[in-house]
């Protein structure tokens, strides 16, 4: 069983949706760079402070935050863990890798979650949280296309790529992940 997996994709893509999904059927944990985020914010920490203005205008927080933020949750006991929202850029990826390297815990599969654009603004407005607007979207899909996408070819060229078709409903979007799974 592959116990160390990532979900790459754009934003509302589901990544979230379906890494918990996941998790809570695998006892992996589920480190959501996002989630973990907002929730500085919610608690109005000095961390959340710095990165409240950054997520709701739609860009990245700084590599070097959310790489702390990552070493600090990331399971040592290698229970399995799902990556969600992190690496989103080259300079993430190496530094994820030097992690990983450290830890003796390799990454097995990439879940790539494809989308078309039109569905994910639609699920992201119906979603309608703070960074849910169309102004902020249009910059966090812009981000994600010059700096996430090219992540796609860098993990398919390590033969670590699964294809995701994200544009379903839920219950087949998880069926298919798990025969994806199993089939590795
Ligand atoms: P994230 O929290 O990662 O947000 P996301 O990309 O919008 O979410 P996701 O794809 O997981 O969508 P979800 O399942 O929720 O990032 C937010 C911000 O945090 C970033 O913009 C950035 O500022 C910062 N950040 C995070 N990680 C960072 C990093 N590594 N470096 C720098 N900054 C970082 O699904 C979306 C909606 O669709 C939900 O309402 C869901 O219910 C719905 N949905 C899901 N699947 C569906 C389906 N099959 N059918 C219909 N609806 C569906």
């Amino acid at each position: 069983m592959k116990k160390h997996l990532l979900f790459l994709g754009p934003p509302g893509a589901g990544k979230g949706t379906q890494a918990a999904l996941l998790s809570e059927a695998n006892s992996y944990l589920h480190l959501s760079t996002g989630e973990l985020l907002r929730t500085e914010i919610d608690l109005d920490t000095d961390l959340g402070k710095e990165v409240k203005d950054i997520m709701n205008k739609g860009e990245l927080v700084s590599d070097q935050l959310v790489l702390e933020i990552v070493k600090k949750n990331l399971d040592k006991e290698n229970k399995g863990w799902i990556l969600d929202g992190y690496p989103r850029n080259l300079s993430q990826v190496n530094s994820l890798n030097d992690v990983l390297m450290n830890l003796n815990q390799p990454l097995e599969i990439v879940f790539y979650l494809d989308i078309p654009d039109e569905v994910l603004i639609k699920r992201l407005i119906m979603r309608g949280r703070k960074d849910d607007n169309e102004e902020t979207i249009k910059t966090r899909l812009k981000i994600y296309k010059e700096t996430t996408e090219p992540l796609i070819d860098y993990y398919k060229n390590l033969s670590l790529l699964e294809y995701i078709n994200a544009n379903g409903d839920l219950k087949t979007i998880s069926a298919d992940i798990k025969q994806k799974m199993a089939s590795r």
